[in-house]
């Protein structure tokens, strides 16, 4: 198949997911076009199946906005004719689905009828897309899609819930390539990063209110009063200056290091004890997900969709949204005690292979057999 995926290309989990799938489907033999505003962080090297259409906003005085989906549109559409794609995957409904709409009925004019896989990630239902701005043209583009996949149970239901859908929405689970983490990094260098005596104690995310990072550092707080430990803050966002600032005032601005951004999630979590997720909403909660295959047990809230991957008792614990304290202490558990984190550590990685690419990418390329017979 020639299919054209259109995603975020930063360092949010739809992207990372987009990506991946597009890497999984380049080796099954099928032709991918990344179609975005910039080479996608976790595509690497191209390959003879994977190729990148960079889209390009021309600046214009006149616009105080710059008209992404009409550039997004443009391109998709010259990008389909010119290497006969077949089918669009379209990662994130805003303004994704919208633009590809657009490019469907554009090419609808010219005889030129392909079908459009939408996925749902999240925010694009739950923050943003709710937003009475967005809604009209978020339902409109949904009910549009030939396929629609959400990431989650919770994500269906909450996009239900919260939207008029006409579609049937197919829950496709995201994943992780769990063969090419265990063999493409074998070795964890930990002593650089804390004591021999001392537990690691990560969060990755990209620091908008929504993670909750507040949380991340008072439960880290209350750990290493019990435990010595450090904390890893691992992503870049408009929280991160406050959390630099609450770790001077809470006096423990020492063992907490601020890694920015990475493309070496692997290597931060292969030595990693603990991962802590508090998140106010999360749909699926991937960055939980990339943990538990790495034998990072999970303490985090119950928001949305973490409850289908981190499993109360075997990867984890989950608790209320805003309960620092119970956080703290289930954390303070799980550490304590190398018996219990080496069960902890083994629940969370045969959790996570029930999420190997193995199992969900075929559910993707069913899908996309179902589009194409039905144009
Ligand atoms: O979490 C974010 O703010 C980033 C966002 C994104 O679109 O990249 O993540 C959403 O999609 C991920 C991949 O499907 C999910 O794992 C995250 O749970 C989801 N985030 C939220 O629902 C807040």
């Amino acid at each position: 198949m020639n299919i054209a995926i259109v995603c975020y290309p930063t360092f949010g989990g739809s992207g990372v997911v987009a990506t991946e799938l597009g890497i999984a489907l380049a080796k099954l033999n099928h032709q991918v076009h990344f179609v975005t505003y910039k080479q996608p962080v976790r595509l690497g090297l191209l390959n003879p199946n994977i190729h990148f259409h960079e889209v390009t906003v021309p600046e214009y005085p006149l616009f105080q906005y710059q008209p992404y989906e009409l550039a997004l549109s443009s391109k998709l559409v010259n990008t389909v004719k010119k290497y006969n794609i077949e089918l669009l995957h379209v990662h994130y409904a805003i303004p994704h689905a919208y633009a590809g709409y657009m490019t469907k009925e554009m090419l609808a004019e010219e005889g030129i009828h392909i079908p459009m896989v939408t996925t749902l990630h999240g925010t694009d239902i739950t923050l943003v897309g709710n937003h009475p701005f967005y809604k009209p043209a978020v339902t409109f583009s949904i009910n549009n899609s030939d396929i629609v996949t959400s990431v989650s149970q919770s994500l269906k239901e909450d996009t239900l819930r919260l939207f008029d859908i006409k579609k049937n929405i197919e829950v496709v689970p995201n994943f992780i390539d769990a063969k090419q983490r265990k063999t493409s990094f074998t070795d964890c260098q930990r002593e650089l990063m804390a004591a021999p005596e001392e537990k690691i104690v990560t969060h990755i995310s990209n620091f908008r209110p929504v993670k909750r990072i507040v949380d991340v550092i008072e439960i880290f707080y209350n750990i290493q009063k019990k435990i010595p430990a450090k904390l890893l803050m691992v992503g870049d966002g408009p929280e991160r200056a406050p959390a630099e600032q609450q770790c001077k005032e809470l006096g423990i601005k020492d063992k907490v290091v601020f890694l920015g951004n990475s493309n070496e999630i692997d290597k931060i979590l292969c030595f990693s004890d603990l991962f802590l997720l508090p998140s106010e909403r999360e749909s699926f909660g991937l960055a939980a997900l990339e943990a538990m295959v790495n034998k990072v047990p999970v303490i985090s809230s119950n928001a949305g969709g973490i409850p289908e991957v981190n499993i109360d008792g075997v990867s984890g614990y989950l608790s209320n949204v805003g309960d620092v304290k119970d956080m703290s202490q289930k954390s303070i558990s799980i550490l304590q005690n190398d018996d219990t984190l080496e069960k902890f550590k083994e629940g969370a990685y045969k959790e996570a292979m029930k999420f190997d690419i193995n199992n969900i990418v075929p559910m993707y390329v069913e899908l996309y057999e179902h589009a194409l017979l039905a144009v």
